[in-house]
């Protein structure tokens, strides 16, 4: 088992758009793997692989109260959207110790491959429904405060940039 490092916004590999998996093999498995591993340790409820500079289109979550319902998406597509939106606060764990408002569809009907490439659909709402929006988005290359103003967004960026030179000193 290994913990992965995690990118922080707002490096510019968070803005890469992931490639469909064509076959599931066994460095798939490892990965998901290890990405669990690195989400509990971090306590995030999910992680998609481009956090972890793996551009294949995979996502882990568990958004349980007690890390007991791991989920594994693979190539997931939104094939239904709510018109009824909610506003939630989000965070992420590649922009650590943020936390804003964001404005997504309520319930959503996803599709994707389980870990053995079997088709699967899924009906969420609420925060499983943020979440895989949330994590689908870092698969499309996009980070949650890019819904924010940009001042908003423009500060979170210094602070980041800032604490990362701190940590390359220290
Ligand atoms: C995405 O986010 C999400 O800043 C997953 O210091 C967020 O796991 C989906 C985390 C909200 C739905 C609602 C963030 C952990 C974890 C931090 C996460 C931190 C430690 C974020
Ligand atoms: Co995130």
């Amino acid at each position: 088992m290994a913990l992965l490092t995690i990118l922080s916004y707002p490096d510019p590999r968070l803005q890469t758009v992931a490639r469909p998996i064509t076959r599931i093999e066994e460095h798939h498995h490892l990965l998901i793997r290890d990405m669990f591993e690195t989400m509990y340790e971090s306590k995030g409820i999910g992680l998609a692989a481009t956090q972890v500079n793996h551009h294949e289109r995979l996502i882990v979550m568990d958004v349980s109260e007690d890390a007991s319902k791991p989920m594994i998406l693979i190539n997931p597509r939104i094939i239904w959207s709510s018109s009824e939106r909610v506003m939630a606060e989000e965070g992420c764990l590649s922009v650590p110790g943020f936390y804003d408002g964001v404005e997504r569809a309520k319930e959503i009907n996803v599709e994707f491959l389980n870990e053995r490439g079997d088709i699967n659909t899924l009906q969420a709402q609420d925060l499983l429904a943020i979440c895989i929006q949330h994590e689908i988005d870092h698969l499309e290359g996009k980070v949650f405060v890019e819904y924010l103003s940009f001042l908003k967004r423009n500060r979170i960026k210094t602070k980041l940039l800032k604490a990362q030179r701190e940590q390359e000193r220290a």
